[in-house]
């Protein structure tokens, strides 16, 4: 039998809305490749790694490039977007997220991050959240992105916890993906719409409490 034992974060759209700004910053890319990228075709990007966002773009648009110039483009979109991130500040934490965390810690559940993000820890500290979690698996740690579940396994075997106790909060299809097939919960945050293969869905943290996520266990 299972129980909750521990919970796994994913940073953009979950914790901070970084996920905005990653689509400022790619839209302008695109921009000046000559096409446009809409909201519809942006919520394919969430979750994913940032080269593989440029290549969904890149596919959208019709170009073709060669390696060199793709690496140049994603480096310009990085600085593009970390620009528009120095306006951050822990007043944009998603609300009702600091207050959740501390009610995990109250609890003993411990506590992780799971982002595909190579720039997790720098906006983690930008938004006063870094010394939250007991563990940081991001973008830089891992070889395979969302879908496939080594982010979030490598979080469980940091904390020590089974993946069946362990649940993940996600605004990403591909992120909610990765949870299932790593044989975790799954919450969704967004539209459940768009996260239908989540366990629950929930708007946001606001009013959430552990005693609510402790009844996904409940058989
Ligand atoms: P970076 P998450 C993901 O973070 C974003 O959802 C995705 O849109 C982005 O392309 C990816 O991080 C890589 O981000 O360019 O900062 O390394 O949602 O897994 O926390
Ligand atoms: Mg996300």
């Amino acid at each position: 039998m299972s129980f909750l034992q521990a919970c796994l974060f994913d940073l953009d759209g979950v914790i901070v809305d970084t996920a905005k700004y990653h689509y400022l910053a790619w839209r302008r890319m695109a921009n000046q490749l000559g096409f446009d990228l809409t909201v519809e075709e942006n919520e394919l990007l969430k979750g994913i790694s940032r080269m593989e966002s440029l290549e969904k773009i890149l596919a959208i648009g019709g170009v073709k490039l060669d390696e060199a110039t793709k690496l140049s483009l994603a480096a310009e979109k990085n600085s593009w977007y970390l620009e528009l991130c120095q306006q951050m500040s822990p007043d944009d934490v998603l609300p009702g997220v600091r207050e959740f965390v501390e009610e995990l810690k109250t609890n003993q559940i411990r506590v992780g991050l799971g982002s595909a993000s190579r720039n997790a820890v720098l906006i983690l500290d930008r938004i006063a959240m870094l010394t939250y979690f007991e563990t940081i698996v991001d973008g830089n740690r891992v070889t395979r992105g969302k879908p496939d579940p080594e982010i979030f396994l490598t979080g469980a075997a940091d904390l020590d916890v089974l993946p069946a106790s362990c649940v993940v909060f996600e605004d990403a299809m591909a992120g909610v993906q990765a949870a299932k097939a790593g044989g975790m919960k799954a919450v969704g945050v967004g539209d459940p719409v768009v996260l239908t293969e989540a366990d629950v869905v929930i708007k946001g943290f606001e009013g959430l409490h552990v005693q609510d996520i402790k009844q996904l266990f409940v058989v």
